[in-house]
């Protein structure tokens, strides 16, 4: 495979409205992404994703838009946009935008003109169809967001389908109109500078053939008829020849049906379709499955590492990985697969960042995994504002008339407002995210966790991450953590995830106990005989892992001599 910036690139993904406030009306914005670059850039990375900042009416916190060719109010002007990727050029960061095209906001001019009327030019850009019955929806299928997927709609008697809210009606990819003007629109962003494109939900595109109805189950109906629809290689292979194939932008598809096999399909570069996708699997592994995504699961490490491990085998020399553990839909990883406790948080974190960091494929840092924040616990539903936990509240408790406190555990453990919490920049009042009222509770850890203790403490888990990216970017390892070939040891360990990387004769081992307790490990037998030298660990100490007992989360990473 050609080698291509990106292959060495690290991303770091801004949620702009849980950032940084630069005018203290409670809500992140442009400014403040702005002047928080220099940040970025001590931490060392190279792209900087922003979650969606056009306008919008803010159902889905941007990922509904009414105009892609404006931003938010809220979060600044165009100018302030121009700025940013003037700003983040200058510190050797390129602007990755956050494309959202399987729907629109139901404000958007093409969805108003579309209601209008069945004769409406623009009825045919979103899917309409008429009731199964007089009282029934066209299928059974249901939004990710609870609920029918589709809304009847009082004007023209039909019916509208809506995978996310019903704020968010699908496009109709069929129609060759909205391709283009699809087009059209992220051509002008990549005029306007930026490098990278995040393709929101992409698999959803290409909708069925036929209005069957989906298999009914704990999980979302429909789900088997959504994903990777007829057209999906079509589609994106016309985009990557109009639009990405004539600058040089990195490209990633939010993909969260993608076995291995579609993810070559969508990867590798003669199908010229993405760059890179993000796969879900190993974000399945802790909840979701058969009982739907609210409830948890417990953590099976031979399960994860199995997981991640036929991802990096699969796609080796075929297609790309991106590598995360954390964005604005995840609860925060250090409460999930690491351990939050005051005594474990900043060496389960580092242990968890290591784990991903030296894998094949781009990794992706979210907002406040560089400084190990965690999930949070509201005390009560009206301090939670996603509309997918709302949603999910309202049905379980009045619909299945599930216990308030139940169901509000199950928020605690998996509501996407974890990750959604302002950024936690000091312990001053609102962790100095804002001088007014923060939009969503700042975390109350904020007076231990924030970005100036990090700062002020080497072994925080800030400096962590700014090492594993220098020794991804730039360092004797550079090569080896890029392209080297991926193996583990030890795959039926409960406790341990083990696993080496080689290129030529450079090799490296990467040890991770995912463990509270003390756990015994010995350098497998066939790698007895070489020299073993620390480059990274997450103790101070820096002991070698030859044959003794790993401490709770330890992690140790060494160079095979
Ligand atoms: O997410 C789409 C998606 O596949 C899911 O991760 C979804 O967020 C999850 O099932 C909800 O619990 C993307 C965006 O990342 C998400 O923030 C948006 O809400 C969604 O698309 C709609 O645009
Ligand atoms: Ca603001």
């Amino acid at each position: 495979m050609d080698r291509m910036w990106w292959h060495k690139s690290v991303v770091y993904q801004v949620y702009p409205k849980s950032f940084y406030d630069s005018n203290g009306d409670g809500i992140g914005d442009l400014g403040g992404v702005i002047s928080k670059l220099d940040y970025l850039e001590m931490l060392g990375i190279d792209i900087l994703w922003l979650s969606p900042v056009y306008t919008s009416p803010m159902d889905d916190n941007g990922y509904d838009i009414s105009d892609y060719y404006a931003i938010a109010p809220q979060f600044g002007t165009i100018d302030d946009m121009d700025r940013l990727i003037v700003e983040a050029a200058k510190r050797g960061i390129a602007i990755m935008m956050d494309i959202v095209v399987n729907h629109t906001s139901d404000e958007h001019p093409w969805f108003i003109e579309s209601r209008s009327s069945i004769h409406n030019p623009k009825r045919d850009w979103y899917i309409w169809r008429d009731g199964a019955t007089a009282t029934l929806p066209p299928n059974n299928g249901e939004s990710f967001f609870t609920g029918s997927a589709w809304e009847r709609d009082e004007k023209t008697g039909q019916y509208y389908m809506h995978l996310f809210s019903k704020k968010q009606p699908d496009l109709n990819w069929k129609n060759p109109e909205v391709r283009e003007e699809v087009y059209r629109m992220i051509r002008w962003w990549l005029d306007r500078g930026i490098k990278g494109v995040r393709l929101d939900a992409i698999d959803l595109i290409s909708k069925p053939e036929k209005c069957i109805n989906g298999n009914e189950g704990n999980n979302i109906n429909g789900m088997e008829h959504w994903a990777n629809g007829p057209d999906i290689d079509t589609y994106l292979r016309e985009m990557n020849r109009e639009v990405f194939s004539s600058y040089d932008v990195v490209t990633v598809g939010e993909t969260s049906f993608a076995d291995t096999k579609r993810a070559v399909a969508f990867t590798s570069p003669e199908s010229k379709e993405m760059d890179m996708i993000f796969q879900f699997e190993h974000m399945h592994i802790d909840h979701g499955g058969e009982k739907g995504k609210w409830e948890r699961v417990p953590l099976i490490l031979v399960k994860l590492k199995s997981v991640l491990s036929r991802w990096q085998m699969e796609l080796y020399g075929k297609g790309w990985n991106s590598l995360y553990w954390c964005n604005h839909d995840q609860p925060r990883i250090v409460s999930r697969f690491g351990n939050d406790e005051s005594r474990y948080r900043v060496q389960s974190a580092k242990m968890l960042a290591a784990a991903l960091h030296l894998m094949q494929g781009t990794p992706f840092v979210y907002q406040g995994e560089e400084i190990g924040m965690t999930n949070t616990l509201f005390d009560s539903i009206e301090d939670y504002d996603d509309i997918d936990t709302l949603n999910y509240y309202k049905k379980a408790v009045c619909e299945q008339g599930i216990e308030k406190e139940e169901v509000l555990q199950k928020i605690h453990w998996a509501s996407r407002d974890n990750a959604r919490t302002p950024m936690q920049w000091s312990g001053a009042k609102n962790g100095g995210f804002t001088t007014g009222v923060p939009w969503l509770k700042v975390n109350p850890n904020y007076r231990r966790i924030n970005v100036t203790n990090a700062l002020m403490d080497k072994d925080s888990v800030f400096y962590f991450y700014r090492e594993l990216i220098r020794l991804r970017r730039n360092s004797p390892y550079s090569d080896l953590i890029a392209y080297g070939d991926y193996r583990q040891f030890y795959e039926n360990a409960e406790s341990v995830f083990v696993y080496l990387r080689t290129l030529g004769d450079k090799r490296i081992l990467v040890i991770c106990s995912f463990v509270k307790n003390e756990v015994a490990f010995t350098l497998p037998g066939e790698l007895e005989g070489y020299k073993v030298s620390v480059i990274l660990a997450n103790y101070p100490d820096k002991k070698e892992p030859v044959k003794r007992m790993l401490r709770p989360y330890e992690c140790v990473v060494v160079e095979l001599l």
